[in-house]
């Protein structure tokens, strides 16, 4: 049983969001198109609560894309994005979403970031997406979303070691910065990921 996991397909991380991601908006075709290849879709959502410590507005004197800390981890700091209510949070009205069967949401938790919609970056708590998974038997997941370089890379590692079969659908995802994505792809490759193109589906 195969699942599709579409990540964080939200307006901060379109083209005009806060946190846009360049050419965002193309994957969601891609996405919309192979939706009829799975029997088993979910989303994740980046849900942060406005104080949230991963961004730069409440760390004094730095400024979006500085290294800082958090919860003991260096941590990248972000532009406000992704806020619990707001227009950016919200899943993009373009993705089609009556057959996403479940949302995982993350970083509701202001101490500590959460990249993969498996954990958070310490790894302390489990959003309960892969007991979901396995509980329908599900053996391969599928991925797309935003960013490429972050959510959907964690999202992919956490995916192989938590024992799914991972396929990473490139042309269904953008990353923030190429040649972090580059470094992020051969890190699921090593690891035992699958990089394939929506027309191989
Ligand atoms: C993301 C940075 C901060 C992502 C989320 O969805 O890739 N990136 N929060
Ligand atoms: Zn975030």
């Amino acid at each position: 049983m195969k699942a599709l996991v579409l990540v964080d397909v939200q307006y901060d991380f379109l083209p005009g969001g806060a946190l846009a991601v360049p050419d965002g908006d193309k994957i969601i075709p891609v996405l919309n198109h192979l939706q009829d290849k799975f029997p088993l879709i979910v989303a994740t959502q980046d849900w942060h609560p406005a104080n949230h410590g991963s961004f730069a507005s409440g760390h004094l004197g730095k400024a979006p894309f500085d290294k800082g800390e958090l919860a003991g981890m260096e941590q990248i700091l972000w532009p406000d994005h992704c806020v619990q209510g707001q227009k950016g949070a919200e899943i993009s009205k373009e993705l089609n979403t009556l057959k996403v069967e479940a949302i995982f949401r993350k970083g509701t938790d202001p101490e500590i970031d959460s990249y993969s919609g498996f954990f958070d970056n310490g790894k302390k708590k489990s959003t309960g997406l892969a007991d979901y998974l396995k509980g329908r038997g599900v053996e391969e997941v599928f991925l797309g979303g935003l960013a490429a370089d972050f959510c959907v890379g964690f999202t992919a590692l956490d995916a192989i070691e938590q024992g799914f079969k991972l396929f990473l659908i490139e042309d269904a995802t953008r990353p923030i910065d190429e040649k972090g994505w580059e470094e992020m792809k051969s890190q699921i490759i090593k690891k035992g990921g699958i990089i394939v193109q929506s027309v191989d589906i």
